[in-house]
């Protein structure tokens, strides 16, 4: 694999800046020593005071009550449904000297009148006729996952960035490429696997705005923004990510029983929704999802959900709101979010240097979240210390803490990988 030393060196620079600007100004704590007590809501007690102690109950009455909570106090409720969307096939070619078909589809969306489009760039590998896929978002747009020049430049909104050639929010040639270090492609096809990825920009921008992307095409006459129950960006992201599920059904190349939903950071926030709202994702992979995403709320270490709210206000409903600095008020924590995925295949993965995600907090989470796959007769995580760095726990939940700072690399994906063999992807 090509790694661009221009864009290593930028990333690298980019997240130290970040990381530096949000713990000075925050002032949140990394010292172990200063973790205060916390108490988690248990995962099988029910609102009524039942201890669940068997699937049915799990599935008739406590997993939709977590669900509930998470719904209206969290990430927000979708408003309703399309009237319709079209599919179309951009283009189609062949990558990676034949070993692996390139697909473009645009999926356009329409809703009181008003439309949105999406483009998805699919990798297949040729040696496999319905191939088990990856399906994750992109952070700068599909032309820079691989330098392949065949992919479309998104017309969507994308951050301010000089050094990756974006200019009045739109991404350039420059670009093409840029993150290809981020996605192993090469690896995935010679394992056997797909790769499906989307920008997130085109379903909803990264900003405190809810003129554009989706939401608007569900307002009522002379809404402005969502309810405080409706959804926020990153149940938007979640909501994409069914609607690529939507597509794959109906695509006669791709196992639509093996599909693994996969993000890094904020997207896998939003993975890990998409994963426990719609039981069609077989499974599920949070790479550094951090706070609202794998780690513990509760446990005061690393991002704080008064610095989430602050700084990406738009994320979650507006209801989450009143939890800044009220962690010990919201009714559920990460743990649970992980649990609703059971009993279905999900890794969790922290990186050493990823202290603003709160590594011991991801991992506590899915060790918690185990007692609902012990429901289904499976064991879960199937350790509870905390592993060494680099010695990865592979099995039905899965766990590793990866040496380095907050990103996707190589290891990480040799790594899911072995995840996906292992749950006979
Ligand atoms: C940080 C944010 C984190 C994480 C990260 C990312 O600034 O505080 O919760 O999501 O961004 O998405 O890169």
């Amino acid at each position: 694999m090509i790694i661009r030393k221009s864009s290593l060196i930028l990333f690298t620079t980019i997240f130290i800046n970040t990381f530096l600007i949000f713990s000075q100004e925050w002032n949140v704590n990394y010292d172990e020593s200063k973790v205060e007590t916390y108490s988690l809501p248990s995962i099988l007690t029910s609102h009524s005071g039942m201890i669940i102690n068997n699937v049915n109950d799990w599935e008739e009455f406590r997993r939709p009550e977590i669900l509930y909570s998470f719904t209206n106090h969290v990430y927000g409720n979708i408003p309703g449904k399309l009237d319709s969307v079209i599919v179309k096939i951009t283009e189609h070619g062949n990558y990676l000297n034949s070993l692996a078909k390139r697909k473009q589809v645009t999926l356009t969306f329409i809703k009181n009148g008003k439309e949105l489009s999406t483009d998805l760039l699919i990798y297949l590998p040729n040696s496999i006729k319905k191939a088990p896929v990856f399906l994750g978002y992109n952070f700068q747009g599909n032309h820079t996952v691989i330098d392949d020049k065949n992919i479309f430049i998104t017309k969507s909104w994308v951050p301010a960035n000089e050094a990756l050639g974006v200019t009045s929010n739109q991404a350039t040639e420059k670009s093409r490429g840029e993150m290809s270090r981020r996605w192993s492609v090469e690896k995935i096809i010679n394992a056997g696997y797909g790769l499906v990825t989307l920008y997130r920009g085109d379903i909803d921008p990264d900003k405190d705005d809810f003129s554009d992307g989706i939401h608007q095409l569900f307002y009522l006459k002379d809404q402005k923004k969502p309810e405080a129950d409706e959804w926020g960006t990153i149940a938007a992201w979640s909501w994409g990510l069914s609607r690529v599920m939507d597509y794959i059904e109906a695509d006669e190349d791709i196992d639509h029983e093996k599909v693994i939903v996969f993000g890094h950071s904020r997207l896998g926030k939003a993975a890990l929704w998409a994963a426990a709202t719609d039981k069609r994702f077989a499974g599920c992979i949070s790479n550094n999802s951090g706070e609202m995403g794998a780690a513990l709320s509760k446990r005061n270490f690393g991002e704080t959900i008064e610095v989430i709210n602050t700084a990406f206000p738009h994320w979650f409903c507006g209801n989450f709101k009143k939890y800044s600095k009220k962690e010990y008020m919201l009714p559920v924590d990460q743990h649970m979010l992980i649990s609703l995925i059971a009993p279905r295949p999900v890794y969790i993965a922290s990186a050493t240097d990823d202290l603003w995600a709160d590594p011991k907090g991801e991992f506590l989470s899915a060790k918690e979240a185990s007692v609902a796959y012990n429901l289904y007769g499976i064991s879960g995580l199937i350790t509870t210390t905390m592993p060494q760095p680099d010695s990865p726990i592979i099995g039905v939940v899965s766990y590793h803490l990866r040496t380095g700072v907050h990103d996707v690399t190589d290891y990480d994906w040799e790594q899911y990988i072995k995840f996906a063999k292992f749950n006979n992807f």
